[in-house]
């Protein structure tokens, strides 16, 4: 094991070199059975030849005509403004109509939503297609009434796991407003910074929700949120607060006159509103989703309406098999990618009955998740191996005293160890649900690797080939195409444009091209898609069959349990500590979380190393960026290894970190602090 982790980790961490050596045993395939098969959504083989490249891009209309769309498009693929791509152009069509209003005529009856509050004794919410009409219509009439916001405008929604987040979502698809989700995980200062560069006039949000046990103060986060964005000239004109229970407010803060506004009390002035769904241009946009990138400023992934919208809608027909009958639940945030694209749209487009859990998988016990999915009779689950490591650890035998029947599991965020993968397999899904490890990005909508899942046999640690329309490359630093079964990791590319690949970084074009397309672009003035790969920024190994297993980030951006970090943030975080000269984060082996950031950081003159300067570093970067970035441990280190450059060498310090080998150390500028660091850190 040690060999392939410290393999994966130079990759992760900074890659000088895309192409190495892999070496790991190949898995033996799982196949689905035949009562699945019997009853899947995509049993015809034929698909992946409809979806060859020589019939890119018309193929992809095979996905849009699982929406209704007020007018057909008359350009399936406008490529004249290279590499930003225009799907569907022409076409007109409303993403909220598509989730909610179109399955009135069959299922207004139907569960659409079921809710289940963290604390047990609270009684789960189930709610209708038609109620999810009638809630969205009048959370539609606020903001176009009540705040006077119109097409095109920016929202930002700080907004935990309930029912409140995706009505206002769709409210806002409603009326062709653009909504940016600001997972309610990241801190007020975070929440601000988005508000700033998406310009939101407006936030929604919530007074509080529980985590863990906890009623947590959200309005409080957010007062901070708008208080960073006006410090950054940005003025945030109303807050919208949703309260967690009808009758009482549950945060501290106080509510500003002329600003903040229970969006409950406002809805009572709209009551059985109804607002017509406005008719927009496929190419419009539909929400905003911040990512970490290599530098401190997070980037606004601009995802599209007709090309998204059909492409999440057929990601969860074909390969997560969703049928109207079941009962879907996905245990990702939806404040992430994977909770628009598979709470939110994708499962509402095909007319979902879909569960929002508000609290911790392990809240109060191991055995929470599992009386959940029997309770509602959950028949197809979705989590991320983060999740599923710390499920194991929990109650490895706990699945097994419940009584629930799953036919079809996702696992998605990290690449999954095969070991974890087979307990998922074997006990959570008791040898008799599918596995589909979808391996894609906040950036490409939906799913570029997985199996479809009747069609292609399962292989424990990798995700699979490409999906239907997905044409996956290796290639090395150089460009030259890494062939499959080589055995050799390399940068992962899709050779051809999809609908679901974000349209632009908000704001920023340039960093759109450079970041995706520069490395491999051969003719910046080229107009022909098959110019401009798109590379994800991981790196892979495509086996002899195609299948594709990733090995983690090529930038330098930390996965931590499946949340994506930016180290530059994190440095950035660090450096507002007065002690600190440098600082330098790395991704460390973690049993349960996967990765989790090891923070190095040397102090400047005249001060002494500390257990409070470690303290005060550590809650600086969960001030500044949420919990979920604080360094699992801090070092404080006589000096950082360094090139004759000034380059800090994090490769060096994730070898140290991770207990793997340093490599040659001579040409660096200062090479014995490599032996200090590693005698303070391993002992
Ligand atoms: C959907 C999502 C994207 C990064 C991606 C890769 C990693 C996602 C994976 C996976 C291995 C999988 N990743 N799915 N690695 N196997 N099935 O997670 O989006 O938050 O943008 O992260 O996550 O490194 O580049 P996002």
């Amino acid at each position: 094991m040690a060999e392939e982790k410290v393999l994966e980790e130079l990759g992760t961490v900074e890659s000088s070199e895309a192409a190495y050596a892999v070496h790991w045993k190949e898995e033996d395939y799982y196949h689905p059975s035949p009562e699945f098969i019997g009853q899947a959504n995509m049993t015809d083989p034929g698909i992946f030849e409809r979806f060859s490249l020589e019939n890119f891009p018309d193929c992809f209309r095979e996905y849009a005509e699982l929406l209704d769309w007020d007018q057909y498009w008359h350009t399936t693929l406008d490529t004249s403004d290279a590499p930003c791509w225009k799907w569907f152009v022409g076409g007109r069509l409303n993403a909220c109509y598509n989730c909610v209003d179109r399955h009135l005529a069959r299922y207004k009856n139907k569960t659409a939503i079921h809710f289940v509050p963290e604390p047990e004794d609270e009684p789960i919410q189930h709610i209708t297609y038609q109620e999810l009409y009638r809630r969205v219509n009048e959370v539609a009439a606020v903001l176009r009434d009540f705040c006077g916001l119109k097409t095109g405008d920016r929202v930002t929604l700080y907004l935990p796991m309930t029912p409140e987040l995706p009505i206002t979502m769709l409210a806002c698809a409603r009326l062709g407003v653009i909504h940016s989700v600001v997972f309610a995980g990241f801190s007020g200062q975070a929440c601000g910074d988005r508000i700033w560069d998406s310009e939101s006039r407006v936030l929604i949000t919530i007074d509080g929700y529980y985590r863990n046990g906890k009623l947590l103060d959200h309005k409080a986060n957010a007062d901070v949120a708008v208080e960073t964005a006006s410090n950054q000239n940005v003025n945030v004109e109303k807050v919208l607060v949703w309260k967690r229970y009808k009758d009482r407010y549950v945060s501290q803060a106080p509510m500003v006159e002329g600003r903040d506004y229970f969006m409950n009390d406002v809805l009572k002035n709209y009551a059985r509103a109804t607002v017509e769904p406005v008719s927009m241009p496929a190419e419009g946009i539909l929400f905003l989703m911040y990512t970490s990138g290599s530098t401190g400023k997070p980037k606004g992934a601009q995802h599209s309406i007709g090309g998204y919208l059909s492409y999440v809608a057929a990601m969860s027909k074909y390969v997560q098999d969703i049928h109207p009958e079941d009962v879907y639940w996905c245990m990702a945030d939806i404040g992430w990618i994977t909770g628009h694209s598979f709470i939110v749209y994708g499962p509402l487009a095909v007319a979902a009955s879909s569960v929002i859990y508000e609290g911790v998988p392990t809240y109060p016990d191991a055995g929470r998740l599992w009386r959940i999915a029997e309770e509602l009779d959950v028949n197809i689950f979705h989590t991320a191996p983060t999740t599923i490591r710390m499920l194991r650890k929990a109650g490895p035998d706990e699945p097994l005293k419940y009584n629930y029947k799953f036919k079809h599991m996702t696992t998605v965020g990290e690449p999954i160890e095969p070991e974890v993968w087979k307990w998922y397999y074997h006990v959570v899904g008791k040898g008799k649900a599918v596995i589909v490890d979808t391996w894609w990005q906040t950036e490409t909508g939906g799913f570029l690797c997985s199996t479809v899942p009747a069609l292609k046999p399962m292989k424990p640690g990798s995700a699979g080939p490409g999906v239907p329309g997905i044409h996956p490359v290796i290639y090395d630093d150089e460009g030259n195409e890494i062939p499959p079964g080589a055995g050799k990791a390399g940068n992962i590319c899709i050779r051809n444009p999809w609908p679901g690949l974000m349209q632009t970084i908000w704001k920023d074009r340039d960093r759109f091209v450079s970041t995706y397309f520069g490395k491999y672009n051969k003719d910046p003035n080229s107009k022909d898609w098959r110019d401009w790969p798109y590379m994800a920024g991981d790196a892979a190994v495509m086996a002899a069959d195609g299948y594709v297993r990733i090995l983690g980030r090529v930038d330098d951006v930390i996965n931590v349990a499946g949340h994506r970090l930016g180290t530059k943030e994190i440095e950035s975080a660090a450096l507002t500590v007065e002690e600190i000269a440098e600082a330098a984060v790395i991704a460390a082996v973690d049993e349960l979380r996967g990765r989790i950031p090891h923070l190095y950081v040397s102090l400047k003159p005249g001060y002494e190393p500390s257990k409070e300067i470690e303290d005060k570093v550590s809650n600086a970067v969960a001030t500044i960026l949420g919990k979920i970035a604080r360094p699992g441990r801090v070092f404080i280190v006589p000096d950082m290894p360094k090139t004759r450059s000034g380059k800090i060498m994090r490769r060096i310090l994730a070898a140290i970190s991770n207990r793997g080998d340093v490599g040659d150390v001579t040409t660096l500028a200062n090479p014995d602090v490599v032996e200090a660091i590693r005698t303070q850190v391993q002992g």
